[in-house]
């Protein structure tokens, strides 16, 4: 089972360039914290960075969030990802057909293509979007995750809907290196002859937090225990649980990051040791 070997050894055993980077990169600084920063101003949405960057594998970004955006936050950006060691995830949702998608991902304000590791797409246009999406992608070396399930209340994203994902990542195992999802989907709606065993999807997981159970507008939070643990997910997004209600509180944003790096490594570890 995939969910029980070690980050370094999925790590060999994948092809696609930025899952086998995120991975190497979580056994090297031994976390599997990915920070969601959604904030307006760059100025913060920096800031947070820089002080988050270094217990995090993964960054995730709104950029259309930001309200003064430039081009320059973007090599700001890619100056900390070096500095601190973490890959980025622009969590842009692509939901459009395959030539509307393409331009999306390459160009337009915000050129994601250009500097996000991995991106993510909803996977109701069907095949498609992932054709359109992986001919800009693969040549940069980018990685594609699918929204197989979703963290709110009342999502439309289960069932058939979800194995439908899966059978649609498994038909383009180069890009799509995992999945947004609240569980492991190794072998999940898998025809016959699919061994689960040899399926090693990437599940990045929404909805991690400590002292919340959701918030006012349909979010539910598990801790990070229940989804690493319980779940068998491999990465937690922790997003508010974080920087809270104040931007400018980097050392209480600090030691809270240290506090969910460790408790995402303490859980991880309860897992692969069976
Ligand atoms: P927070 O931890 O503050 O609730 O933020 C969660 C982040 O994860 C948000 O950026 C949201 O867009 C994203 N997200 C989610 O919460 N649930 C999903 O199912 C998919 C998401 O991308």
């Amino acid at each position: 089972n995939m969910h029980l070997k070690s980050y370094g050894e999925r790590a060999k055993q994948q092809t696609n360039p930025a899952a086998i980077q995120l991975l190497q990169t979580m056994e090297r600084k031994k976390t599997n914290l990915c920070v969601s920063v959604d904030t307006p101003k760059s100025e913060d949405f920096l800031a947070i960075i820089d002080a988050v960057g270094p217990y995090s594998c993964l960054i995730k970004t709104h950029v259309d969030i930001l309200e003064d955006f430039d081009y320059s936050v973007i090599e700001r950006l890619e100056e900390l990802s070096k500095k601190h060691d973490f890959l980025i995830f622009e969590d842009r949702k692509f939901a459009d057909i395959g030539n509307t998608v393409t331009l999306q991902y390459a160009g337009g304000v915000h050129k994601i293509a250009k500097w996000s590791h991995i991106t993510n797409a909803h996977p109701v246009p069907g095949p498609s979007v992932v054709q359109g999406l992986a001919s800009v992608g693969l040549p940069l070396r980018r990685g594609l995750l699918l929204l197989a399930e979703m963290s709110t209340k009342g999502t439309l994203a289960n069932g058939a809907y979800t194995e439908a994902a899966v059978q649609m990542a498994r038909q383009n195992r180069d890009f799509v290196i995992g999945f947004i999802a609240q569980r492991r989907m190794d072998g999940v709606g898998a025809p016959p002859g699919v061994d689960s065993d040899d399926e090693d999807f990437l599940i990045i997981t929404p909805g991690v937090g400590l002292e919340q159970k959701g918030d006012k507008m349909g979010q539910q939070y598990r801790t990070p225990q229940q989804v690493i643990v319980e779940s068998g997910c491999d990465v937690i997004i922790v997003g508010r649980g974080i920087y809270g209600d104040n931007p400018k509180a980097v050392d209480l944003i600090t030691s809270r990051a240290e506090r969910y790096m460790k408790e995402g490594w303490s859980a991880y570890l309860d897992r692969i040791s069976g």
